[in-house]
């Protein structure tokens, strides 16, 4: 599955790479758009959901809306 969130916080470079970085290590892949402060998300569904890849955004102190 593949879903676009809105995430509040990013800032520069680092935020990407802990965004990212979040998101592989729950399973899934992440591609930051700083401009939009978005964040586009992949993931298999059959193995991880969309709050656990929301969860794993907000764990690094940005907030998803
Ligand atoms: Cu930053």
């Amino acid at each position: 599955m593949q879903a676009t969130l809105q995430v509040k916080g990013m800032s520069c470079q680092h935020c990407v790479n802990s965004v990212e970085k979040a998101v592989k290590e729950v399973g899934g892949s992440a591609q930051v758009d700083l401009k939009n402060g978005s964040v586009t998300v992949q993931f298999d569904e059959s193995a991880v959901t969309l709050d656990t890849v929301k969860q794993a955004i907000e764990d690094q102190g940005y907030d998803v809306a």
